[in-house]
């Protein structure tokens, strides 16, 4: 059976290229036969055919999760779960320039944006393998005989369902930290970019990962995700996407009452004071906003200007974002590629409009690209709204696409009540060179993850996670390895005799 992802000309050449998925150690088809066409969205051209799983599916690789679970993998030794995930670090070493190209070609970002993907991919398996290995838990001093401490325990099964912004990388954040804490997975990519997590789980075949501890599920969210989400045999479900399909995974979860942990949306603020480095932040307000198009959770949309710099700096936003390259990904001249689908598109140009409509001042770009060889791509300009108002929906909507919202302040006060001014709390920046006021504001922003003269710079070290509707939990560093954990606590009794209390 062909499972493998080719290089991006053969499978450019050869849209019959069939993706299986993967349950208890096995390429399957999907139990309703059906399949699913997989598209370039540089060119709207079907690059591979995925076959489409269904919750019957979903259901087996639970049930092979669970066996694998309670056989094999709970007695696995930490140095063989590490050595296990060092291998596939390895192999991806091998095999980068080939990911990389694979995440291009099916999710559509520029080709250097890819390779960062794939050395954090490599970085954040090589971390948790290290991970795995180091101290975990804590004793106490209790009052004689008797002893107690805490162990870190596996949870069990846990279900992973990531978007298409960050393919690679979100599978890498999900599986690594749950293998190397010693749990079972049952992962399941968005349907529209399978193709990074198929080769992934063919390392994970190569390196000799025991029977049903990993599994990979093709299809849509209803069914397969749904399934997971339900599922009284998933102790843990973990999810990064949407706000509205974290509530429905969070309510589907209730019947067993299952561990959750959401990674949901961002409308990030990026404040800007007027003592900043005006280069230096409006270089990152760019790169806030348009790095992969905008398809970023913590993505820089909201831009709060100081209000005595708001016209240089619009001035130079717009000039800087003027030379933006945008076009299909794996041209290495390109800086910004096409959004994930046609559907997604159209809901950026519909925010479009209705910043208009709202009555905010478009002043740089605001349409697709139709011309040349970008037609047939989902192509959007970068765009950017000045003259906006705290209550429009541009200012307050995810929108998830190269569409920057431009906000004005005048004080610090204010600044910060506007960067809270959302249901969302993400992440956030501020550019000041005034050490005691960024410390001030970043102390105020309810956000989870903040940068003081720097946006979106992140590490497989330090926690990942939001404030508010943005989710629940961390990913990432220690605190995303302790998600993946339960805690037992264990008394020992070092006087055995009876204590005489009903005598
Ligand atoms: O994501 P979804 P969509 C935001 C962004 C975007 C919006 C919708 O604003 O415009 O969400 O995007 C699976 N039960 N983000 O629809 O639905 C689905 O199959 C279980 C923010 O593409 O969140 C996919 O694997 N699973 C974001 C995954 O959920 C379900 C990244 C993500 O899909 C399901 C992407 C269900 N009922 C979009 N419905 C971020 N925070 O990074 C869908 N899925």
């Amino acid at each position: 059976m062909e499972n493998v992802v080719r290089d991006e000309q053969s499978m450019e050449e050869e849209a019959t290229l069939v993706v299986h998925m993967y349950i208890d150690g096995q390429w399957v088809e999907g139990a309703a036969g059906e399949t699913r066409d997989i598209v370039n969205p540089a060119n709207g051209r079907t690059i591979a055919t995925a076959v489409e799983g269904t919750a019957e599916d979903a259901g087996r690789a639970i049930q092979a999760a669970k066996r694998a679970f309670y056989t094999t993998w709970w007695d696995t030794p930490a140095i063989e779960r590490a050595k296990l995930l060092f291998d596939v670090a390895r192999k991806l070493e091998e095999r980068g320039d080939e990911f990389a190209k694979t995440e291009t070609l099916n999710n559509g970002k520029p080709l250097r944006e890819a390779i960062f993907d794939v050395y954090d991919t490599i970085s954040c398996f090589k971390y948790y393998a290290g991970l795995a290995t180091k101290p975990h838990g804590q004793t106490y001093e209790v009052p004689d005989p008797q002893q107690a401490m805490v162990v870190r325990e596996p949870i069990g099964v846990c279900g992973q369902i990531v978007p298409w912004n960050y393919p690679l990388m979100m599978a890498a954040w999900k599986l690594a930290p749950a293998l190397a804490a010693g749990n079972t997975v049952v992962f399941k990519p968005s349907e529209l970019t399978p193709l990074s997590a198929v080769k992934l789980f063919e390392i994970f075949e190569e390196v000799g990962f025991p029977r049903g501890v990993v599994n990979l599920v093709l299809g849509a969210g209803a069914t397969v995700g749904q399934e997971i989400a339900a599922s009284h045999d998933v102790d843990k479900v973990a999810f990064t996407g949407g706000t509205a399909t974290g509530r429905k995974i969070m309510e589907a979860s209730l019947g067993n009452l299952k561990k959750v942990s959401l990674e949901l949306g961002g409308k990030s603020p990026n404040v800007v004071f007027a003592d900043a480095d005006f280069d230096t932040a409006v270089d990152y307000a760019l790169f806030g906003i348009f790095a992969n198009q905008g398809q970023v959770c913590s993505a820089g949309s909201r831009l709060l200007l100081e209000e005595s710099i708001h016209d240089a700096f619009i001035e130079a936003l717009i000039k800087k974002a003027k030379t933006i390259q945008v076009g299909p990904g794996l041209d290495q001249r390109s800086q910004m590629g096409p959004l994930i689908s046609e559907a997604h598109m159209e809901k950026v140009l519909r925010y479009i409009e209705i910043g208009k409509q709202e009555g905010a001042t478009l002043v740089h770009g605001g349409k697709r690209i139709t011309e040349g060889k970008l037609k047939d791509g989902y192509f959007v300009e970068p765009t950017i709204f000045t003259n906006t108002r705290p209550d429009m929906r541009i200012v307050q909507e995810e929108i998830f696409g190269p569409v920057l919202a431009i906000q004005t302040f005048k004080s610090e006060e204010e600044a910060i009540h506007l960067a809270n001014d959302t249901i969302y709390g993400l992440a956030g920046a501020v550019f000041t060179n005034d050490v005691s006021r960024a410390f001030r504001v970043v102390k105020r922003i309810r956000a989870g993850i903040t940068w003081i003269n720097s946006y979106h710079p992140t590490y497989n070290e330090a926690p990942w996670g939001g404030y508010k509707q943005s989710g629940h939990g961390r990913e990432l560093g220690t605190f995303g390895y302790e998600a993946y954990t339960e805690v037992k606590q264990i008394n020992n009794n070092l006087k055995v005799e009876p204590i005489g209390w009903f005598d």
